[in-house]
């Protein structure tokens, strides 16, 4: 199931040289990373997303501004506000998710466990409907 991660930080010893937070494969995070990608420059009111993946694991991170993200399994549908670059949401397969942003140009980091691959999305509802109640996650 989808759940947020905090990460560690650094604070250095003067506040205004800002705050470092990192994070490690299989250690803080469950899966290998064979992919980074993120997305910029979206105004408030941007809506992205909108499918599920087959297999493909992810951790959403924005590292700037607000973004809200909606996660459906096709029976509950669970909002976060992704607003601390210091946390990550997790989101395995089987998910339907849509990014809202909330404040102009927020940035969405997302780690992912494995190259793009067009036919590990379902981008369809229905679709994704049919594939839950036929247990295709189970
Ligand atoms: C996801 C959410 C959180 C590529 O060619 N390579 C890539 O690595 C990615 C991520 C996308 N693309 C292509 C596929 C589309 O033709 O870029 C185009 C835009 O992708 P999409 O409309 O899927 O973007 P989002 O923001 O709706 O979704 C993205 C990821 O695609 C998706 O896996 O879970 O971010």
């Amino acid at each position: 199931m989808n759940r947020v991660l905090n990460f560690k930080k650094r604070t250095g010893q003067l506040k205004e040289l800002g705050e470092l937070v990192f994070l490690e494969g299989m250690k803080d995070i469950s899966f290998e990373i064979k992919r980074i990608y993120y997305t910029h420059s979206a105004k408030a009111g941007v809506v992205r997303g909108r499918h599920a993946h087959k297999k493909l694991e992810q951790l959403l991170i924005c590292v700037y501004g607000v973004i809200k993200v909606m996660c459906d399994d096709s029976e509950v549908q669970e909002y976060y506000t992704l607003d601390d670059p210091a946390k990550g949401l997790y989101v395995g397969p089987g998910i339907w998710h849509t990014m809202k942003w909330l404040k102009d140009d927020s940035v969405l980091l997302v780690l992912a466990s494995d190259y793009y691959d067009e036919s590990d999305y379902v981008r369809d509802y229905d679709e994704f409907i049919k594939l839950a109640k036929e247990g295709y996650w189970k």
